[in-house]
């Protein structure tokens, strides 16, 4: 059985060639991206067994996204292709050093993974696993997949762990018809939720990590990721752990949420204590933090597991 099954959508990604504006970028380079893939793959990268659950076109896209992420040695055999649906791809540009943005253009409404559903992705024909990981950025896609979404994180018996990481993506709201108040529910009904502070204040409105646990008190960890000064874990026996991150200089942010995950669930898996989970979770970020893709090779778990025993003077 798998150790961990990640279902959501994912794209081609089209990395630009040099920084500036999407309208002034001549050419880009192809790559992979998928919040909950991203966490298969790094996952995989560091020997767990892993599933990509998903919907993908029955085009070259999502041949190659199927190529890509079985690759990783991630098991891609729960997904389906939608001959009448296209797979999703985006483009992206680098991140100003000036202003700290980036732009992002999706191609993805209409795809083969927005028509996922309770109905085409019933719960029992997920693969067996110990923990089931998703995303918000499901809920954002259609209000199939947000139905599928409330349906997989419904309390049932034997269920795996669920873990959820709130994801927002402000420009996929902007034209779905729910709004991301929608998000809460899920994570209230996981086990395992990660959450940004700047996404909290984003989302719902709800400003430090005090008054995002009073707003989410049910799972029984709550991860709230607070940037460069690092992350406060809140655990359903009432214990507090901060855990400072790396400080690193920045290529590009887009998928260092996916690693943080990906690292803290390893580290869980793996039962080790909470500070060593978040630093898990930190080293997989600060690796790819520093290149311009959303996955790079994670440092290796013996390598992992004695930074993350570094003393705190190491860490700051
Ligand atoms: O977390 C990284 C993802 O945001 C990126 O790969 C694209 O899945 C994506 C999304 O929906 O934004």
């Amino acid at each position: 059985a798998a150790e961990v099954v990640c279902l959501g959508e994912s794209m081609v990604t089209f990395l630009p060639s040099q920084p500036g504006r999407l309208a002034d970028v001549p050419s880009f380079g192809r790559g992979i991206g998928g919040a909950e893939s991203n966490v298969a793959c790094a996952l995989a990268a560091v020997g767990h067994r892993t599933a990509w659950v998903s919907r993908v076109g029955a085009d070259g896209f999502g041949d190659h996204l199927v190529e890509a992420i079985a690759g990783y040695g991630v098991d891609t055999s729960g997904v389906r292709r939608d001959p009448s649906r296209p797979t999703g791809i985006y483009f992206r540009t680098a991140t100003d050093r000036a202003t700290d943005v980036h732009e992002v253009a999706y191609y993805r409404a209409g795809s083969a993974a927005s028509a996922m559903s309770p109905r085409n992705i019933p719960y029992e024909t997920l693969p067996a696993t110990r923990v089931l990981h998703l995303s918000g950025i499901t809920a954002a896609l259609s209000a199939d997949c947000l139905d599928l979404l409330h349906d997989l994180t419904a309390p049932r018996p034997g269920r795996p762990l669920i873990s959820f990481d709130v994801n927002h993506r402000p420009g996929l709201w902007r034209d779905a018809d729910a709004s991301p108040e929608v998000l809460l529910e899920p994570a209230r009904r996981s086990d395992l939720v990660f959450v940004g502070e700047d996404e909290a204040e984003e989302a719902w409105g709800v400003t430090g990590a005090e008054a995002i646990r009073a707003a989410l008190p049910e799972p029984s960890v709550l991860v709230v990721k607070r940037g460069a000064e690092g992350a406060t874990v809140f655990s359903g026996t009432g214990d507090v752990t901060t855990v400072p991150a790396l400080r690193v200089d920045v290529v590009a942010p887009v998928g260092a949420g996916d690693a943080f995950a990906a690292g803290f669930l390893s580290a869980t898996l793996r039962d080790l204590p909470v500070r060593d989970r978040v630093r898990h979770g930190h080293l997989m970020a600060a690796a790819v933090l520093t290149v311009p893709g959303d996955l790079t090779a994670p440092p290796a778990r013996a390598h992992a597991d004695s930074l993350a025993a570094l003393d705190d003077d190491a860490w700051g």
